[in-house]
């Protein structure tokens, strides 16, 4: 039984990972989550450096994101944009007013020698956060959308092309020379993190970057503590984005058993425990013969006291 006070890392991508990640914070004191980010969705756009999912994790635990939307933040308005409209500039990425500000003072840290790790914490302090939020690496590490006939940078497939083209497989560009945030790392080596949670994302563009990053999902696995994965696969449809698509067009089974065997055979030995919706309840005895411990429970997050019940129902898993 780990103690209390010992930390908790979560690994996780945008809207999906980020509700689990809300409700994790409310159940731990103050300082004690810590959640490795995906950064593959980053790009370059309009000068600035973008990292939409650090800010979506950053939005929502600081209670600004818009959640109707699932991107950005709640009250915006769009005055810049519209102002780029009429000079004909590029408005297929739509940033706001206040979220240009996040950018702006993002690449302007950069530019000034601040690693991509230092900013974030930085900027989660400044919106009050006392979770701590790590890039999974410092390098530049980009994902690319390989679909049929063409390959695309991740934000043109995701937003531009709205997930439409059918895609073949992904690659991770510059992942080769990543190596995993070292606060992560020291984290760790250096800690009793009660429970390792890997929040119900997408496995291919969210979570797989993270594990890929060349020693990453060792030092996961090898790490005492144990390791719980939420199904981002609730009754064969993604709880939000396009995991279910993709799925369905690598011809891997669109159930929470397919995200299940896409762990096992990637990551052999990482996985103790596997949370399954109710609704995929019958699917336990199969996904239990890949050697994970299933537990069953409601996994939809629609309130935040869904949020809250989730995360006590996996940190109670691992005692943590
Ligand atoms: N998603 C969209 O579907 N359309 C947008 O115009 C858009 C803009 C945007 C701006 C800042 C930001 O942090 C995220 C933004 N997103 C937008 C969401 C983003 O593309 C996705 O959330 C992730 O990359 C997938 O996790």
């Amino acid at each position: 039984m780990a103690a209390a006070e010992s930390p908790v890392l979560a690994l996780s991508g945008g809207v999906g990972g980020a509700k689990l990640a809300l409700g994790l914070a409310d159940e731990l004191p103050p300082g004690k989550l810590h959640v490795v980010v995906n950064t593959g969705d980053d790009f370059s756009h309009l000068g600035l450096h973008i990292s939409p999912d650090i800010d979506t994790l950053i939005y929502t635990l600081s209670g600004n994101a818009n959640t109707t939307q699932g991107w950005g933040l709640e009250g915006e308005t769009w005055n810049a944009m519209d102002a780029l409209q009429r000079l004909e500039g590029e408005t297929w990425f739509r940033l706001g007013d206040r979220d240009l500000a996040t950018h702006l003072w993002r690449t302007d840290r950069l530019a000034q020698g601040d690693s991509l790790p230092q900013v974030t914490e930085k900027l989660a302090r400044q919106l009050g956060i006392t979770s701590h939020i790590h890039p999974m690496c410092t390098a530049a590490v980009r994902t690319t959308v390989h679909c049929e006939g063409r390959d695309l940078p991740f934000q043109h497939y995701f937003v531009k092309e709205q997930c439409a083209p059918v895609v073949t497989g992904f690659s991770f560009e510059g992942i080769a020379d990543a190596r995993p945030n070292e606060r992560v790392v020291a984290l760790l080596e250096g800690t009793a993190v009660a429970a390792i949670v890997v929040c119900p994302s997408n496995p291919f563009v969210s979570i797989d970057p993270i594990l890929q990053i060349p020693g990453m999902w060792q030092a996961l696995r090898d790490s005492r503590a144990p390791v719980v994965l939420v199904s981002p696969i609730v009754a064969g449809l993604a709880l939000k984005g396009p995991a279910a698509k993709m799925m369905a067009e690598l011809a891997v089974p669109v159930t929470a058993l397919g995200v299940a065997q896409h762990y096992c055979e990637h990551y052999p030995g990482l996985l103790d425990y596997f949370v399954i919706d109710e609704s995929d309840a019958t699917l336990a005895p199969q996904i239990t013969a890949l050697g994970v411990e299933v537990a069953v429970t409601n996994t939809v997050m629609k309130s935040r006291e869904d949020k809250q019940r989730l995360a006590r129902f996996t940190l109670s898993l691992v005692g943590a």
